[in-house]
């Protein structure tokens, strides 16, 4: 696999119920310099979330960027995106790894110490802090929030990419890089910004300034 650039991770929002809309703002990201996009369909069927993967694929890709999909295995590997963002509670990382193969992305979210050391010894590809900073995009089924004390506790535990989640916007984007983390995943700074492709790169700059992204 190509390394994988995590410095800025897209999560589509899924409040967007109207698809151009919807697309639109993906692609503002995507133009603005997302390095990566995750398409979280949280309370759409299971077609819209296929139609809506499918035609992800094809925009992430003509701007040569990986896509990984929220949850859902079967979804993955329908569209054979790049891989998938799995949780505590869904298919169990060694199964996700099997029905997808070695070469695709698997990145796990960790709510604690355990759950991160555990996801050492599994060999995920990467992790997400969830949540790093109180959130108000994702109601059901959150750990109370991280910080970025939680951050430094987990960094040393594992050792391939850390992303966080949760409550990122401008203003704390580059105390989470300095503090080790190698991207953040961020959906509502983006999605609800007035102009999302402005936002996007405003973000990005942010985190270019801070030197330490490879
Ligand atoms: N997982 C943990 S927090 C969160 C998810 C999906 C929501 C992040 O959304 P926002 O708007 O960037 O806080
Ligand atoms: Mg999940």
């Amino acid at each position: 696999m190509h390394k994988v650039d995590y410095s800025l991770m897209y999560v589509t929002d899924d409040s967007i119920a109207d698809d151009t809309a919807f697309f639109k703002i993906l692609e503002d990201a995507l133009k603005g310099g997302a390095s990566i996009v995750q398409l979280r369909e949280k309370s759409g069927n299971t077609r819209s979330f296929y139609n809506r993967a499918l035609k992800a694929k094809t925009l992430c890709h003509a701007h040569r960027i990986p896509l990984i999909i929220n949850d859902r295995i079967d979804i993955a590997l329908a569209v054979d995106a790049d891989g998938v963002h799995i949780g505590q509670t869904d298919m169990p990382y060694s199964k996700a790894r099997a029905l997808l193969g070695a070469t695709k992305i698997i990145g796990l979210s960790v709510s604690n110490k355990k759950q991160a050391i555990e996801a050492e010894n599994l060999k995920v590809n990467y992790i997400g802090i969830s949540p790093i900073f109180n959130t108000s995009t994702k109601k059901s089924d959150l750990a109370p929030s991280l910080g970025i004390e939680g951050l430094k506790m987990i960094r040393p535990l594992f050792s391939q990419p850390i992303v966080c989640i949760g409550g990122i916007h401008r203003k704390n984007v580059a105390d989470i890089i300095k503090n080790g983390a190698d991207g953040v995943a961020i959906i509502s700074a983006i999605s609800k910004a007035e102009y999302p492709k402005k936002e996007t790169k405003h973000l990005k700059e942010i985190i270019c300034q801070t030197g330490l992204i490879k």
